[in-house]
């Protein structure tokens, strides 16, 4: 048998300075459907996610709760776990930046950027802020109402002079334009590439590397009083993942270099220009591909805790249910653009696309199957036209749907599966069965047939969005467990006449708003 290809997808890891919310289970959502779906098409994946917990923010943070770094940490990196079983995420490892199998990455990795001559020992006198983890130079800073100096983001920035360790990033740029001029897809979308582009072309100066004004991190080798900078303990966590620097092992090399990081554009520069300079420095290989997707806003505003508007994905899934939630925010917004989460856009979504459009055609032509089949999958008849074309509809979906994926445009691949959704349900109203009921049987059973065989492929096809009530339509027309891949789409699948069926039941219930009273 050959080896089955590879897939690495990581999200960023996220800081335990607080509880997750709408944005955090964004990202990881987007990876687990591209996880998902890469696993149906017969990939062997890697899908990682976890958390930062390194650095003065989160320092600041456990203090600010009187409690010990680690012991804060532990809590929080619990909650983002429990989210993560919470929303169905299949991530094969969760990785905590306080692992001693990080610790032994980041030291080795350390050393070789020392070997390679790409780090000196030296002062840093400059702007630093703690909520950003960046420094700014003065530049890009502006003034805030009382005079004080804040970060392109709007963050505070404070005043730093102390020792440190810098990375030779200015002799990395035109080995970085390079790479984005030829690899013209490493950095998506294409607008973020320019972003970074032209934020290299601009210059890049060194960057400071360590810190010694606290000590909640990990250990400069050799030099203990230093602390590492935040970034280059987190961004090495997708190394170790892959078992850095153990580099003959069978993980690093089936998985590295990893296909997707996946991140907020907010991060974009860490990836697309520290991460690679750090890679390149070291001698390592660079991940194929940076995508960097869009912000959402809660009913047009910035979500903040100030504002009081964090959308808690807990409260959301409770309220509109998992597989709905997480339809709607891989469905709602082009990937890769900002997005607005509205309740009524949820709603809709929920009632018309799923409960309308996809649960009606489902339960009608499957109860009708049902009542009027003897409960088993009808005998066919000679394929007319309209028959032919809907199959072939389907059966033509996981290329499309496919080479939309490799773009990462996952709304515009459930667009795509939707337009069948709807030509079937145009076709199921148009064939009438249940007029043929009493006019021709024997056609009504090749009409009812054609539909839950288009009901079967979608099935298959929206189990990487919505696992679970993908897999609940599929128990009810008996495709088996090891039948719901790819490789069952299409002409290879198709239903067999005379299985007897599960009794339907409706599997997208329509949003009807709680009584307020
Ligand atoms: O930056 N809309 O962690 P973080 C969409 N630890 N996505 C959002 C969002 C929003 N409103 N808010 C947050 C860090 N995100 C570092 C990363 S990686 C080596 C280290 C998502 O907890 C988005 O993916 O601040 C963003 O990039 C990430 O959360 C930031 O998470």
């Amino acid at each position: 048998m050959t080896a089955k290809p590879s897939f690495y997808i990581t999200t960023p890891i996220y800081y335990v300075n607080d509880i997750p919310h709408i944005g955090h289970a964004y990202t990881t959502l987007a990876c687990d459907v591209m996880a998902r779906f890469k696993r149906l098409d017969g990939f062997e994946v890697m899908f990682l996610t976890g958390t930062d917990e390194h650095g003065q923010k989160v320092e600041k943070s456990a203090a600010a709760k009187g409690k010990d770094p680690l012991e804060f940490c532990d809590e929080v990196s619990q909650r983002f776990r429990d989210l993560a079983e919470f929303m169905n995420f299949s991530n094969d490892d969760f990785i905590r930046t306080t692992e001693e199998r990080h610790k032994i990455s980041c030291q080795a990795l350390w050393r070789k950027l020392e070997e390679s001559g790409n780090i000196y020992l030296d002062k840093y006198a400059g702007w630093y802020s703690v909520r950003d983890e960046a420094y700014y130079a003065e530049s890009e800073l502006s003034e805030g109402e009382g005079g004080e100096k804040l970060a392109p983001t709007g963050a505070p920035v404070e005043w730093v002079a102390e020792e440190s360790y810098f990375f030779k990033l200015s002799a990395w740029e035109d080995a970085l334009l390079d790479w984005y001029e030829q690899l013209p897809e490493t950095v998506l979308p294409k607008s973020r590439k320019n972003e970074v582009k032209s934020f290299v072309e601009g210059g890049l100066r060194d960057l400071s590397v360590s810190r010694t004004s606290f000590s909640w991190g990990i250990p400069v080798p050799g030099n203990d009083k230093h602390i590492m900078y935040v970034w280059i303990d987190a961004l090495t966590n997708y190394l170790t993942a892959a078992g850095y620097p153990n580099v003959d092992s069978d993980i690093f090399q089936k998985f590295w270099p990893a296909d997707i990081h996946m991140v907020g554009k907010d991060i974009v520069r860490f990836h697309a220009v520290y991460w690679p300079a750090f890679l390149m420095a070291a001698g390592i290989e660079l991940p194929k591909r940076v995508f960097a997707h869009g912000w959402w806003t809660n009913e047009g505003q910035k979500i903040s805790k100030s504002l009081g508007n964090v959308i808690d994905p807990f409260d959301i899934v409770a309220e509109f249910g998992l597989d709905q939630v997480r339809y709607f925010l891989m469905r709602e917004v082009p990937f890769g653009n900002d997005g607005d989460f509205s309740r009524n856009a949820m709603i809709n979504r929920i009632n018309s696309d799923l409960a309308n459009d996809l649960g009606n055609l489902a339960q009608r032509s499957l109860s009708m199957i049902f009542k009027n089949c003897d409960g088993q999958i009808p005998e066919v008849g000679a394929f007319t036209a309209e028959d032919e074309q809907i199959l072939s509809q389907a059966d033509g979906l996981l290329p499309q749907v496919r080479e939309l994926m490799e773009r990462q445009s996952i709304n515009k691949a459930l667009e795509t599966i939707w337009k069948v959704v709807s030509d079937c349900n145009v076709y199921f109203a148009g064939q009438e069965p249940w007029a043929l009921k009493k006019t021709d049987p024997e056609r009504m059973g090749t009409v009812l047939y054609v539909t839950a065989e288009v009901v079967r492929q979608i099935g298959i096809l929206i189990r990487f969005v919505m696992p679970d009530s993908a897999d609940k339509l599929l128990d009810q027309i008996m495709v088996a467990d090891d039948k719901r891949g790819f490789d069952n789409l299409g002409i290879a699948g198709r239903l067999t006449s005379g299985v007897a069926l599960n009794k339907p039941e409706g599997v997208f219930p329509r949003y009807v708003k709680a009584d307020a009273s």
